[in-house]
This record gives structure tokens, sequence and C-alpha cells, in this order.
């Protein structure tokens, strides 16, 4: 039984997510609440490992079945060693991409059918979903500058800038469809006018919890 809040933090590429993770913990442990940080494809070890897989450069290219599949693999190993338990003991899930993210990248980018992704999403989410979700909207022009900094592009950071509109595309029609799980924030302002967006968010959130 879920007793503690679930939140997201959602984007395209270079669009701030980790550089507000660690501010939206900070702020919500502040107002007294038990908070972990997890991300995704991740948060486990074995999750970690399925992430490389997904992220890493192959000699072999890897399907975009396979794909989607081991997102959820990986996400079905998360929710059942950490979200879950988390939640369970009332502590606050503060996760880095989640199923989202999949819709967005394998269903806008990778052309995987939507209903495809929602049968995977109810057999191994059984109903548990995020209860808010916040979304750093950003042009992909700028996230791609932002993130260029980086070494070496990942798989996904290797596509075409196509894919990342596609991707946006999604991001923006699932916020507009769930406005009360969604808020969206101008991502290309700066950190602090960021910050203090998610904050007015944030505090509505605590409000309401
Ligand atoms: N993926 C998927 O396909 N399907 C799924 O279901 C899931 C994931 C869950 C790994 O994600 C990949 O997995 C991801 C999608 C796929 N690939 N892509 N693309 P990830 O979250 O680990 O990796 P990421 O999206 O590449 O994150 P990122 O590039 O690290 O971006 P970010 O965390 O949003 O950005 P950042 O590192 O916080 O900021 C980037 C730079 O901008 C940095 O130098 C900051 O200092 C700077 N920055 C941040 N905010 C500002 C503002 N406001 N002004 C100026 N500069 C800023």
């Amino acid at each position: 039984m879920k007793k503690g809040m679930f939140i997201t933090l959602e984007g395209v590429e270079g669009v701030g997510k980790t550089t507000n993770l660690d501010f939206i913990a900070d702020y919500l442990t502040t107002a007294g609440k038990e908070v972990i940080t997890t991300r995704e494809p991740g948060g486990t070890n074995i999750a970690e490992r399925i992430r490389e897989i997904l992220l890493q450069h192959d000699q072999e290219s890897l399907g975009d079945e396979s794909e989607v599949l081991l997102m959820f693999a990986a996400r079905a190993q998360h929710l059942e060693q950490v979200i879950r338990p988390a939640l369970e003991s009332g502590k606050w899930v503060l996760c880095d991409r989640f199923t989202d993210a999949t819709y967005a990248y394998q269903g806008g980018g990778r052309r995987v059918k939507e209903a495809d992704i929602r049968w995977m999403e109810h057999f191994v989410q059984k109903g548990l979903s995020p209860d808010k979700t916040v979304l750093l909207d950003l042009s992909v022009e700028l996230g791609l500058q932002r993130a260029a900094n980086r070494s070496q592009p990942d798989r996904f950071e290797s596509e075409q800038h196509a894919f990342f509109e596609q991707v946006r595309e999604v991001y923006l029609n699932r916020a507009k469809a769930e406005p009360n799980r969604f808020c969206v924030i101008d991502a290309s302002q700066c950190i602090e006018s960021v910050q203090k967006n998610i904050r007015q968010h944030l505090d509505e959130i605590l409000k309401n919890a």
C-alpha cells in the first residue's frame, strides 16, 4: 500500500534534470519529507547493468523491440527493489525519468506503438504511476547545445535532431492530456528562475500532500 509521494523529472536531452534533482530533494527534505533520489533506466544493480546495454554503443545494433522490453525489464526490477518499498515505508521517491520517457523516446522517437507501451506499463507497474511529474521543457537546439560539452555521446545522444523533436512533442502532448499530474517548466530561463518556478510547484504539492 502506497504512502509516500512519487515524483518524476522528465525532459529531452540537456534540459537540466540532473541539475535540478538535488535542488528538489533538498527542498522537500527541508520541508520535513524523507526523500530518496533514483533514476531510470537504472536504480538497482541489475537495472544499472541493463542501462549499460541500453546506452552503450555495440557492434550489434539493438532492435527497437529489444530496447523497449529492456526499459521495462529495468523498470520492473527498480519498482520491486526500490520504488515500491520506499513508497510503502512513507518515503518520497524522486526519480530522474520514468515511463513518460518510454512514451516519448520509444513511442515518439522509435515509433513503437503506444498501445504496446501501454500494455507493458500495466503489466509492469500494476497501477502504480507518478503522482507528479516535473517536465523541463526546452527547445531541442538549446538542449543539445547544453549537453554538447559532455564527452562521448551515448546511443541516445547520437540520435538526430528530428528524433528529439518527436520526443519533445510526445512529452508536451502528454502534459496537455494530464494537466493535474504535470508541472511544465520553461527550462530556457536561467537556473535561478527555473528553480523559482519549481519551488512554486513544490509548495503546491506540499500543501496538498
Ligand atoms: N530513456 C529512454 O529512451 N526511455 C526510457 O524509458 C528512459 C530513458 C527511462 C538516459 O537518460 C537515456 O535513456 C536518455 C533517454 C533514455 N537519453 N537521452 N537523451 P539520462 O536522463 O540519464 O540522460 P540524459 O537525458 O542524457 O540527461 P542529461 O543529458 O544528463 O540531461 P539533463 O540531466 O537534463 O541536463 P543537466 O546535465 O542537468 O544539464 C546539462 C547542462 O546544462 C549542464 O552543463 C548544466 O550545468 C547546464 N544547465 C542546466 N540548467 C541550465 C539553465 N537553466 N541554464 C543554463 N545552463 C543550464
